[in-house]
């Protein structure tokens, strides 16, 4: 059996089978009399169909989506395909901000604020001021005639498998379902089967709230044929259409117009297949007929055997590189919606491992290659009016979206962004131009399928010209836990083009002799918000100056590896330098803004804590490299408080977690797993639904367990005393290292550490260690207490184990 093969792989991977047989075991025992999760505790599973969106269980593939609700007397999948948007081709740019631009820089150095961001709202804003929306496909909804009663009843995701099954027993016949979105295939695939033969039977009509009609499209397939809508006087231009299928044993099948008729059947695969025009952010041009068409014809010619096996093995390929064990109690047994309800992780360590999978889950779902990135619901989608559209908002959320996918070891997913990040080079390079008279490109707060650069919403949103250049360090981040110099050569120009833009733009602060942005903010925080006034126009913010100090880094570097710009790079180091540097303000706090604003200012509990981008991601702020700029952050989580949006308590974990305190990062991460910011689908709420919650808080458990800054790999750097015992494997360590851990008692017992690219190894553990390479001791240099230094070998595996 497939799920056997994958977890028994696994054990004999790790080299731990001792934690990793003991997590398998206690799942097996601990499963009671109500089916539990049977045997495999990377279940998510219910007693009920779901009644909410919010119930139903995501699949996907990357670029084809659904949600599946596992309904008796209907069923309902709910469909999305990643290029839907609304509108079509357009260029945002505002013709008339180039000329604002001098007299918004001008007001900013009066702090004339209010003056300067009502001129960057009637000027420097794109056309149209809002961008379009991401929108739902459609339904296809199957009705199953019977009896109202039914026993029996489950419903799962099991996360081995990447497949939802639901069955029960109606009318006394056991009915299965199985459904799963396939990337090798690019099709859903729903199999309906019954323990009687002919007992299957039902009818699939699709149905949208798009313009769209249904239609039969030969004997047993039928069609949905519709266009997006329009947006901000942008008409829709997407066409798209999406063919059911289905293939029966026994029984027969028709179509009457838009209806598949399937009777008396023993068994039925149903092949759903999508396609749009959508060629790119200029192109919508293509035949959504002949790419819907073409992957159910070759998805067609395969058994569903064939199908799920493929589909299984692809997946597994990813999922099955990282295994986790925090612990286990009778909790799993419960249906994963009672467990969340419960709000008692402490008593339900498993709980926080079966997020961390679904974490992955989901990345590898919804961001996959042929497919776009991940947007603010990853791919999926009920609505043609989500919320914020269902964009891209790269002032954080999209960015953390990506957190999981270097240290989660799947960083393939990190693909389909960087696609949209080359499309952000080309539309932001227009807007560079045309709002800036700039070279290089910029993206403000937020990007769509069309690409949009300009700043949008309000200039206190969207004045923010730092977005491309946060995205341009995902580009970085893949060399550093890769070392693969042949993708930094091909995103070299990325970087460098976001780099240009700055050095163009960067002003001279009259005041401080400092080189800063002009117009910014600090993302969507007002620094001066009385007398009528509410502002967050501003020069130099911290953020801004962080990432830059990273950007121009990591250029200067890059070049460096690849041997380019050397005239560059003695700008961009001379620039950097005068950066305004990181501040600690009257409250003891990380200053936001470069000037110490007072009053309400200092005191702001926005969700947005961005002047923390130098704790987590970066590490401009550090416990050991900058004691007192770590102290400064403290402060500034304390003044914040504790209460977030789904995302803002997932970056919480993470910030608490570079800080090395445990018990707060443990708080964050129980207070994310409440109900109120996880959905009984284990979807983030922000609320609403947010997909990047999920992301942040799967970077955060990682972040404790494991981290691997500032050129060191540090084994356990907070790990909370909920977790008293458990095992890692294959979570994944800048320097191209895979890291696998086993601890008890809240210490280490051992550690397993590949070295995939042969680079000095520099590891941190609470108490002292020994390094072993196949049983013979490792020379090690011991700079200072915990640490140690190793050269490593290409393809070597190091064992650690705590001195004697
Ligand atoms: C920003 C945040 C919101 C939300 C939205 C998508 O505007 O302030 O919380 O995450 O992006």
């Amino acid at each position: 059996m497939i799920n056997d093969g994958y977890t028994r792989r696994g054990v004999l991977a790790t080299g731990l089978g001792a934690a990793a047989g003991s997590l398998l075991a206690t799942g097996v025992t601990a499963a009671p009399a109500r089916a539990g999760t049977q045997g495999n505790p990377l279940t998510l599973w219910y007693t009920r169909p779901a009644a909410a969106w919010l119930e139903a269980l995501p699949v996907g593939c990357g670029r084809l989506g659904a949600m599946v609700f596992g309904g008796v007397a209907t069923e309902r999948l709910q469909l999305n395909e990643d290029s839907v948007w609304a509108g079509g081709p357009h260029d945002y740019d505002n013709p008339e901000a180039l000329a604002a631009l001098p007299e918004i820089r001008r007001l900013v150095w009066e702090d004339k604020w209010q003056a300067a961001q009502n001129l960057a709202d009637r000027k420097f804003l794109g056309k149209p001021s809002e961008q379009a929306p991401y929108q739902v496909l459609g339904d296809l909804t199957l009705t199953l005639p019977g009896s109202a009663e039914f026993t029996e009843y489950r419903r799962e995701l099991d996360l081995t498998r990447a497949v939802t099954t639901v069955t029960y027993v109606r009318d006394g016949v056991r009915h299965t379902r199985e459904v799963f979105a396939s990337n090798p295939d690019q099709v859903i695939v729903m199999r309906l089967a019954a323990d009687k033969p002919g007992a299957v039977t039902f009818q699939a009509a699709f149905s949208s709230p798009q313009t769209s009609s249904g239609s039969g499209a030969g004997p047993d397939t039928i069609a949905l044929d519709g266009i997006s809508g329009d947006t901000q006087g942008l008409k829709g231009e997407v066409r798209f259409r999406a063919l059911a299928k289905a293939r029966a044993k026994g029984g027969a099948v028709r179509t009457d117009g838009g209806t598949l008729v399937v009777e008396g059947a023993d068994e039925v695969t149903l092949l759903i297949s999508m396609g749009s025009s959508y060629r790119s952010y200029q192109d919508v041009g293509g035949d959504p007929a002949e790419v819907a068409g073409r992957h159910l014809l070759r998805a067609s010619g395969q058994p569903y055997e064939v199908l799920l096996r493929k589909h299984v093995r692809d997946y597994q390929r990813l999922f099955g590189r990282v295994e986790i064990d925090l612990g286990t109690s009778e909790a799993v047994a419960l249906p994963t919606d009672e467990r969340i309800a419960r709000k008692q992780l402490d008593t339900d360590p498993q709980l926080a491992a079966l997020y961390f999978q679904f974490g992955r889950y989901l990345l590898i779902s919804c961001s996959r290659s042929p497919g776009y990135a991940a947007n603010l619901q990853g791919i999926w989608n009920d609505s043609l009016t989500p919320a914020w559209e269902s964009k891209y908002t790269i002032n954080i959320n999209c960015e953390m979206n990506y957190w999981p996918a270097g240290p989660a070891n799947i960083i393939e997913c990190m693909d389909p962004l960087f696609d949209l990040i080359k499309d952000l080079s080309e539309t932001g390079a227009r807007t560079a131009r045309a709002q800036y008279g700039a070279g290089g490109w910029v993206a403000h707060h937020n990007t769509d399928g069309w690409r949009g650069t300009a700043p949008v919403d309000f200039a206190f949103y969207g004045v923010w010209p730092t977005g491309g250049a946060w995205l341009c360090l995902t580009l970085w981040e893949h060399y550093l836990y890769t070392g693969d110099e042949r993708r930094l050569r091909e995103h070299f120009p990325l970087i460098k083009g976001s780099v240009q833009f700055f050095l163009d733009t960067l002003q001279t602060d009259p005041r401080t002799g400092c080189l800063v942005t002009n117009p910014s903010h600090s993302p969507e925080v007002g620094h001066h918000e009385d007398g009528g006034e509410n502002v967050s126009i501003c020069a130099g913010p911290t953020m801004d100056m962080q990432i830059l100090r990273d950007l121009f880094g990591a250029f200067a570097e890059a070049s460096e590896i690849l041997g380019q710009e050397d005239e560059m790079r003695a700008k961009v180091r001379e620039a950097r330098a005068r950066l305004v540097p990181n501040q600690i303000g009257h409250l003891g706090q990380i200053q936001e803004w470069q000037e110490d604003y007072r009053g309400d200012a200092a005191l702001s509990r926005s969700r947005h804590i961005s002047h923390l981008w130098g704790l987590f991601p970066s590490h401009q702020i550090d416990p050991r490299l900058s004691p007192e700029l770590a102290a400064a952050a403290r402060r500034t989580l304390e003044l914040r408080g504790e209460a977030g949006a789904g995302w803002s308590l997932a970056w919480k974990i993470n910030f608490w977690a570079r800080l090395l305190d445990a018990p707060q990062a443990y708080k964050r991460l129980s207070n994310l797993l409440l109900p109120a910011r996880t959905a009984p689908n284990m979807f983030d709420l922000h609320p609403p639904f947010q997909i990047d919650g999920n992301f942040g808080g799967t970077s955060g458990i990682t972040e404790m367990l494991l981290q691997s800054h500032a050129d060191q790999v540090h084994l356990l750097p907070a790990l909370p005393a909920a977790w008293p015992a458990g095992s890692y494997h294959g979570l994944r360590a800048r320097g191209g290292f895979e890291v696998s851990v086993e601890w008890a008692a809240g210490s280490l017992v051992r550690g397993r550490i590949r070295s995939d690219l042969g680079r000095k190894l520099t590891l941190r553990t609470a108490k002292p260690v020994t390094v072993t390479d196949r049983g013979r001791p490792v020379k090690v240099e011991r700079p200072e207490a915990g640490v140690l230094v190793f050269d490593t070998r290409r393809g070597a595996t190091y064992d650690v184990t705590p001195s004697p």
